[in-house]
């Protein structure tokens, strides 16, 4: 297996010396924002998580390899290239056999900071449930991945292109805990909350690395949806950008976008229909979640015994 991960220095130090590590995924860069807010985005997420004491391991497949943690040039690379593959768990395989580029999903770079050894992974939103998934089955793996693997995962909640109230079920089906952040509802992504109501409120990043620990002091398997809602001064206007998700649902469905490629085709679409506004908030609620995860991290290594 170790032939298979290669880690940067920085986080290689950082295991040797036993210090708090944060996982970022690497579609966000490839598929989730344009060249060059995506590298610059992805740089000054990893300077927050070093100011919070803790170091980041931006997590891509490249040259054969899951890279734990990448070298600027690397990052400025990926950051750059032409036709990266979305790589989630069933593409692991297949994409390190081969060599090609592969930028992570949720999924699969839960998967990697597992294997590293990384509790803590610091993303925008995840996956889920797409509305219409009665008919279409369009379910996000993000959602077994928190069930079977043990990284504890910050996000700023669903968008509304899924349909947030199956997602939460869901996840209550595969025993995957959903925490709010100083918040009783599931944060909207661009907006602070949604209607649904959350089990479990927590104001500390202390309580969260103490559930964690005694979850998997149990031997529960899994992870956690950490959901941290954007800040006030950054979010949308929850009626404007619900408008902007129907009309990219609507082209998705006439223009038969199904597999993979349905999540990087809404979000382009309401990035184009936002003029942009989308992007800004997207940076904006990643930053606050490298925040947060960073303090996790740090609580995390403090309790681990
Ligand atoms: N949701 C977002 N932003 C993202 C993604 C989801 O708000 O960038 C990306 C993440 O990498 C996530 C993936 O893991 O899309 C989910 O894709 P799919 O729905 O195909 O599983
Ligand atoms: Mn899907």
């Amino acid at each position: 297996m170790e032939k298979y991960l290669s880690y940067s220095q920085e986080v290689l130090e950082a295991k040797e010396k036993g210090l708090p590590i944060v996982a970022l995924e690497s579609t966000i860069i490839s598929h989730g924002m344009p060249y060059p807010q995506n590298v610059q985005t992805a740089r000054e997420v990893e300077e927050i998580v070093r100011s919070y004491g803790a170091v980041p391991a931006t997590i891509a497949i490249i040259d054969g390899q899951l890279k734990i943690g990448l070298t600027d040039e690397e990052l400025e690379m990926f950051g750059n290239a032409e036709g990266v593959a979305k790589a989630s768990r069933r593409d692991l395989g297949y994409l390190l056999a081969t060599k090609k580029l592969g930028a992570t999903t949720v999924a699969a770079t839960m998967i990697a900071a597992e294997l590293a050894g990384i509790e803590l992974f610091v993303t925008g939103g995840i996956g889920g449930v797409h509305r219409g998934a009665e008919k279409t089955m369009d379910i996000s793996a993000d959602l077994e991945e928190l069930a079977q693997t043990n990284v504890a995962v910050v996000c700023a909640g669903a968008k509304s292109i899924l349909d947030i109230g199956l997602t939460l079920e869901y996840l209550e089906t595969k025993g995957v805990p959903v925490v709010g952040y100083n918040t009783d509802t599931l944060p909207a992504f661009y907006s602070r909350e949604s209607e649904f109501g959350l089990n479990i409120k927590v104001e500390t990043p202390e309580e969260i690395a103490d559930m964690m620990r005694a979850k998997w002091d149990l031997g529960l398997k899994g992870g956690a949806v950490v959901a941290n809602p954007i800040p006030v001064e950054d979010a949308m206007e929850s009626s404007f950008i619900n408008n902007i998700i129907e009309k990219a649902l609507k082209e998705a469905e006439e223009k038969g976008i199904a597999g993979k490629e349905v999540t990087p085709f809404l979000l382009g679409k309401v990035k184009e229909l936002t003029e942009g506004k989308s992007l800004e908030a997207n940076i904006a609620l990643v930053k606050n979640n490298a925040v947060v995860g960073s303090q996790i991290a740090v609580a995390l290594q403090k309790n681990k015994k």
